[in-house]
């Protein structure tokens, strides 16, 4: 009797120990997954981005009022209106000392890949500069040959060296302005390259819709998501134009650029042709000249009337996310279309007369 009595705790150990393990070591185990999970996809995603005092980015995201030092990224041949941005930064040497310019990659109609848009470009920069009479030497370089693939890989170029150089040049106190109006991939790339030139630097991207617009779906942006999600991830002083609805402000006609386009010298005429040839039937039709927008933030911050909001986050399914505890970063949420191409005009008219 004894020894049966001995004997019945078994069942009772045996359920006790099944219940112990399905009810106590069943979340243990499921956390200890979670755990390594987590360890391997923030080793996947691994940058080390450097920190920056909020402080100080927000006094580096001060508009500029004086001339500054900068380099123009375009993807100049992706359509007509990066070639109207390297004109206006060319043309505004009282406000943009102007460095260097990069050809960033593109694909779409005009190119079959980004390498293939990136040469596209930089041959459009030299073709630019040539009716300028300015020479490309130590100043026209070619950029990345693919979208940002692995961020734990990126890739070097000569605009990648080149920005890197400039940008360790450069201090805080007189940062070198990236004005990037394409694909943000060189210079994602050179930032995951030299985590340290944030410091040095200050982004004007024109790229992505408004925070508060339906979709991410634009052509900077989606490009190259991982780059993207760099940049503003990055920590660098970031001052984003909005394509959509903001820069949409920016159009302008056929008739106008005949009246202040055509006629102003052989960059003058050019400009006008790919203009008119960008559409064939004008009638009751404008274009939106997006990038110069972004050069226009250095040379008066007045007309784009921003604030500051902190940094998005890039999801995959091509819209953003929010979290207030991300440091900021400068929106534009206007554009004053008027007093752009007042000066563009003005300033292209006296370059002719020259
Ligand atoms: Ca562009």
């Amino acid at each position: 009797m004894y020894l049966m009595d001995k004997f019945s705790f078994v069942p009772l150990i045996i359920i006790f120990t099944q219940r112990f393990l399905t009810h106590i070591m069943k979340p243990f185990f499921t956390c200890i997954l979670i755990l390594f999970e987590g360890i391997v996809l923030s080793n996947a995603n691994a940058q080390e981005f450097q920190q920056m005092e909020e402080s100080i980015r927000i006094d580096r995201l001060i508009p500029p009022t004086g001339k500054i030092q900068a380099v123009l990224d375009t993807d100049t041949y992706n359509e007509i209106d990066d070639q109207f941005a390297l004109v206006y930064a060319l043309l505004s040497p009282e406000k943009i000392d102007l460095k260097a310019v990069y050809a960033a990659p593109f694909s779409n109609n005009r190119a079959a890949n980004p390498k293939e848009g990136m040469e596209k470009s930089y041959e459009e920069i030299l073709r630019i500069l040539d009716k300028m009479d300015i020479s490309p030497e130590g100043f026209a370089y070619k950029g990345s040959t693919s979208y940002l693939e692995d961020p734990n890989q990126p890739e070097s170029s000569q605009a990648t060296e080149d920005l890197i150089k400039r940008a360790k040049e450069a201090n805080p106190e007189q940062p070198l302005y990236v004005i990037a109006v394409g694909a943000i991939t060189n210079i994602a790339n050179a930032i995951l390259l030299e985590p340290s030139i944030i410091h040095n630097i200050v982004v004007v991207w024109l790229g992505g819709n408004g925070h508060n617009w339906g979709n991410q779906r634009e052509f900077n942006y989606f490009q190259d998501l991982n780059a993207s999600r760099t940049l503003f991830d990055c920590g660098a002083p970031v001052v984003q134009y909005p394509c959509t609805p903001v820069v949409t402000h920016l159009s302008t006609t056929v008739p106008e650029m005949e009246a202040n386009v055509g006629g102003r010298g052989a960059i003058g005429d050019y400009l006008l042709e790919i203009f008119k040839d960008y559409h064939s039937n004008h009638f009751g039709w404008s274009k939106v000249l997006w990038d110069m927008a972004a050069i226009s933030y250095v040379i008066d911050p007045s007309w784009s009337p921003s604030n500051l909001v902190h940094s998005p986050i890039v999801t995959d399914e091509f819209t953003y996310s929010f979290d207030d505890s991300r440091h900021f970063i400068r929106m534009v949420y206007f554009i004053h279309r008027d007093p752009v191409f007042r000066d563009f005009f003005t300033k292209l008219d006296n370059y002719s007369k020259k």
